[in-house]
């Protein structure tokens, strides 16, 4: 495992100042007191050129080095991701590298998809079986030095399952997570966060059923997530879902908070095949009632 982070970073005297890197623990309470302003992106996939437009479309000040990039965002805002870095989009290395540096500068903060978690598995020998997604970013890293896979195995298995922002007020979770989970650093709040609340069984495309907590949710917090693709991103009680589908074809989207506003880019290809039509967001509404 990599930890050359640990040694070149400064012993800070501030107390707590350690745990406000990502990565130096999964506490989902590690950034709790961070106010400010955050864009928050949804699945990216390894999307790269739809995320190097939404940064744009935003005001971040991108530049590449060498491989990777130096983002700077605007004054007082920080970059948020949902989760789901890889798997099925073009540039997974290209979108890890972005993401990692930004964290390392502490100007992104990252939470884990099942996806990313999926991947630590498969880099570490332990997956059953690897899905036609995955094959495509173990290729594309397959082409990297060891030590950068060896780096994002690392990354990807540091990440939070879930983050709590802004004194409470903002939830960050891949797929979601209730309100009592809120928080919390246990197995099964991280196993809502990162799959959702699984019935066990399997609809009719073979995908898992998951139960509909966006509809019930009756928290203080917004939460943000990502996981189940939809045409648009989708209000629901203090909710809303920013996967709107880019490796389908859809689009990368972002919400900037606390404003509220949505940044939408369109997806330059269809980069891989949806298993189902995303439902229109009405549909899905009356299904979740
Ligand atoms: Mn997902």
């Amino acid at each position: 495992m990599a930890r050359r982070e640990k040694k070149s970073r400064p012993v800070k005297k501030r107390k707590g100042a350690a745990r406000r890197k990502l990565g130096a623990s999964r506490d989902p309470l590690a950034f709790r007191a961070k106010r400010g302003s955050f864009d928050i992106v949804g699945d990216v996939h390894g999307c790269l050129d739809e995320l190097l437009a939404l940064l744009e479309a935003m005001n971040y000040g991108v530049e590449r080095a060498g491989k990777g990039f130096t983002v700077t965002p605007p004054r007082g805002r920080t970059l948020a991701f949902v989760g789901d870095l890889v798997d099925r989009g073009p540039a997974a290395p290209g979108v890890l590298r972005l993401v990692m540096g930004m964290a390392q500068a502490g100007t992104a903060l990252c939470v884990a998809g099942n996806r990313d978690a999926e991947l630590v598995r498969v880099l570490r020998g332990g997956a059953a079986r690897v899905t036609r997604g995955m094959t495509r970013t173990l290729n594309q890293l397959a082409k990297e030095p060891e030590r950068f896979r060896a780096a994002v195995t690392d990354f990807l298995h540091r990440l939070p399952g879930h983050l709590v922002l802004d004194e409470g007020r903002l939830v960050i979770a891949h797929a979601g997570l209730k309100e009592e989970l809120q928080g919390r650093s246990s197995a099964e709040a991280r196993a809502l966060a990162l799959h959702g609340d699984l019935t066990g069984e399997k609809d009719a495309q073979g995908l898992p059923v998951r139960r509909a907590w966006a509809a019930k949710y009756r928290g203080k917090a917004l939460v943000v997530h990502g996981h189940t693709p939809v045409r648009e991103a989708m209000w629901l009680n203090n909710t809303v879902n920013l996967d709107t589908g880019c490796a389908y074809g859809g689009y990368l989207t972002a919400l900037r908070y606390p404003e509220r506003k949505m940044v939408s880019i369109p997806a330059k290809a269809v980069y891989y095949p949806p298993r189902r039509p995303f439902p229109p967001n009405e549909k899905l509404r009356q299904a979740r009632k």
